[in-house]
């Protein structure tokens, strides 16, 4: 391997895991293009007998992102709810799941409309108000948080619900998509298991639909490794290839985001139409302290509440030029949506109005432009909202 435990993240997403072909000498890994591998003889081989189960490219982005998280072991899906899913097979048949309130919309689906029909039961607490050790009782097998959350951007202090965790004998697994190892790394917070969209900022491009697992702890690592091959929702060689790639700017590119989005912030917070604004590195936010203390950064996701009707924000988020009205984040190209009626519409509306995840509340993913240019954008585009 390449890099040494010295080296810092910049040089890690560009080095680590990583060396150069063994029959060529090819810098770069070479997509693995091929669905099984030739044998000497019965059973004998070099390692590998068919690519679900081992697959050079996709090796290789594991390795990658695991050391980037600090994690032992990396295990790569099709998606990132495909990573999820493998998760939650680990568990026994009626096991109990703490979870945090405020999740991605599809996680929140794949709860309730996939595993709670198969006799595990989910609880849904606001960590942000309820103390860890009153949020997760004895008996609980899984905590299961975002942090920060999508779209609401609520902080939850890793450390500790981790402690109440290990009190217990619980696993935190933590969905670290928002923030990325660039700005947080929930293992050496405590957490057994962070789990990535890689669909989202790892790949940074959005031409990609992946998730990865990453986890230090010897029997999850083996569980998740056999459940990867026996359950099948392996990511394909090019899109392992194609994350690799993306990578080698996470660091530049997570920069630039949180730059970006911070003057958009200031932005939204001198505009007097905007009457809620989320983004924990305000001090004014909720979850500005632990933020501070568990986060280096923060990143391009900002979400707010404009004082107009849903009719007008419907037109604000449909008027913006450069921002493309769609789903997903963390790509270099600015995204805007209405989580309530898009990412967020699998979530019951009574539920998503409990929440705070009100019609007309609007996320940005903040993509990697000139400013100026995104500044302008929404400014036209509010102006022609209101007009
Ligand atoms: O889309 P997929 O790669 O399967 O990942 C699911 C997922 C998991 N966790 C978080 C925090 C996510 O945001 C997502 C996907 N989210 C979107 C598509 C979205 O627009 O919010």
């Amino acid at each position: 391997m390449s890099t040494n435990e010295h080296d810092r993240l910049e040089t890690r997403v560009i080095h680590a895991g990583q060396f150069p072909e063994p029959t060529t000498g090819a810098v770069m890994p070479p997509v693995f293009q091929t669905s099984t591998y030739a044998q000497e003889g019965p059973a004998r081989h070099k390692g590998y007998e068919y690519a679900r189960t081992h697959n050079p490219t996709r090796e290789a982005m594991e390795r990658c992102v695991a050391d980037l998280e600090g994690a032992t072991t990396g295990i790569a899906f099709g998606s990132g709810l495909a990573a999820t899913s493998t998760v939650l097979q680990m568990l026994p048949a009626d096991a109990k799941v703490v979870a945090g309130d405020d999740l991605y919309g599809g996680t929140f689906r794949l709860f309730e409309r996939v595993y709670a029909r198969r006799g595990i039961s989910f609880s849904y607490v606001d960590f942000t108000r309820v103390d860890p050790r009153a949020a997760i009782p004895e008996g609980t097998h899984l905590v299961w948080i975002e942090t920060p959350t999508n779209p609401l951007l609520k902080v939850t202090d890793i450390a500790a619900v981790a402690a109440r965790c290990k009190e217990i004998g619980a696993l935190l697994a933590v969905d670290n998509t928002f923030a990325t190892p660039v700005f947080q790394r929930p293992l050496s917070l405590g957490a057994d298991l962070v789990v990535h969209s890689v669909t989202k900022y790892l790949n940074g491009h959005s031409d990609v639909v992946g998730g990865i697992v990453l986890t230090s702890h010897d029997q999850v690592a083996t569980d998740l490794r056999f459940l990867q091959n026996a359950s099948g929702a392996v990511p394909g060689p090019w899109d392992a290839w194609l994350v690799l790639r993306g990578l080698k700017t996470l660091a530049v590119r997570m920069e630039r985001h949180q730059a970006n989005a911070r003057r958009v912030v200031d932005w939204l917070a001198e505009h007097p139409r905007v009457k809620r604004l989320h983004y924990p590195m305000l001090p004014s936010d909720p979850g500005y302290d632990v933020a501070r203390r568990q986060m280096s950064g923060f990143g391009g996701m900002v979400s707010f509440v404009l004082d107009v009707d849903l009719a007008r924000a419907e037109r604000f988020v449909s008027s913006t030029r450069l921002f493309t009205l769609a789903e997903s984040l963390g790509g270099v190209e600015s995204l805007i949506e209405l989580p309530a009626s898009m990412t967020h519409a699998s979530v019951p509306p009574a539920q998503r109005k409990a929440l705070g995840i009100d019609d007309g509340l609007v996320r940005l993913s903040i993509g990697i432009e000139n400013v100026e240019d995104l500044l302008e954008d929404l400014d036209q585009a509010l102006k022609a909202a209101l007009a």
